[in-house]
């Protein structure tokens, strides 16, 4: 069985970079892998990507070597089922607000005795390149299990949620973390509450032996991030480094449209 170079390299404190695939087309995924990110997570929460995308990319990014990930729309064990089972090699799981939330995330995610999951599917032991009965002896050691932390009632729980075992990574989603701290969605900021957070996060972390991560909006964010701890970092996604770079040439030839076309 494959084992998850993602999951082996956190787990000894080292860095992974990632981005996010929100354009509905396995062949974007295809490519993706190819250009030396990490990770790769397929969007499930806010894009229009089915589970067969998903599925067909997860195969496509596993097959170039590189760790398919897929963010589900919501904390639910149908969610994180469907998408372990279709080959996804971890969870990105949004709104993780209490312990009862991470303990509901995990339970889905891992077989028994670390959880709940249930047996069944075919494509997630092909993803591993290994028969199903060695995927179900050792899918907990490789699956990674990616909890967000983007609202204000997780920061004042982050040691009731970070304690849960069978956490990974706490990944912060900067623009729903502004949100509901009372400021309008971004990835950066020096406002206070939001400093004050990314700081929680980041000590909690330590206690707990979790990974930390966070969602930047580019490569010299992200640079900082990875000097200031972060070892899990989401740059952009494909569409927004897409739209970057088209923007990019369009300022240098003097005809860009004005106005933000997309967030990330
Ligand atoms: C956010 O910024 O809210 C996110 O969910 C990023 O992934
Ligand atoms: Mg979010």
């Amino acid at each position: 069985m494959k084992t998850n170079l993602v999951r082996a390299k956190l787990k000894r404190g080292e860095f992974t970079l990632g981005t996010w695939l929100t354009i509905p087309d396995p062949l974007t995924a295809r490519l993706m892998a190819r250009v030396g990110f990490d990770w790769l997570t397929v969007e499930l929460e806010h894009a229009p990507v089915t589970i067969e995308v998903a599925a067909q990319s997860c195969a496509l990014i596993a097959g170039a070597g590189v760790v398919p990930l897929v963010r589900v729309p919501w904390n639910t064990g149908e969610n994180i089922k469907r998408v372990l089972d279709t080959g996804a090699w971890g969870v990105v799981v949004p709104l993780v607000n209490s312990r009862a939330d991470a303990e509901a995330a995990v339970a889905a995610a891992r077989y028994a005795p670390a959880g709940a999951r249930t047996i069944g599917g075919q494509l997630h032991a092909a993803n591993f390149d290994t028969a199903p009965a060695t995927y179900y002896e050792r899918a907990n050691d490789e699956i990674l299990v990616v909890v967000m932390i983007e609202q204000a009632p997780a920061i004042a729980a982050l040691d009731e949620i970070l304690s849960v075992p069978g956490i990974d990574v706490a990944f912060i989603g900067p623009n729903d973390l502004h949100h509901s701290l009372g400021y309008r969605p971004m990835f950066e900021s020096q406002e206070p509450a939001f400093v004050a957070a990314v700081r929680r996060l980041l000590e909690a972390c330590k206690r707990h032996g979790v990974a930390p991560g966070i969602h930047v909006a580019d490569a010299a964010a992200a640079q900082r991030r990875r000097a200031g701890g972060f070892q899990f970092i989401a740059v952009a996604s494909e569409l927004g480094l897409m739209l970057g770079k088209a923007r990019e040439v369009l300022d240098l030839m003097g005809s860009a449209a004005t106005g933000e076309v997309a967030k990330y």
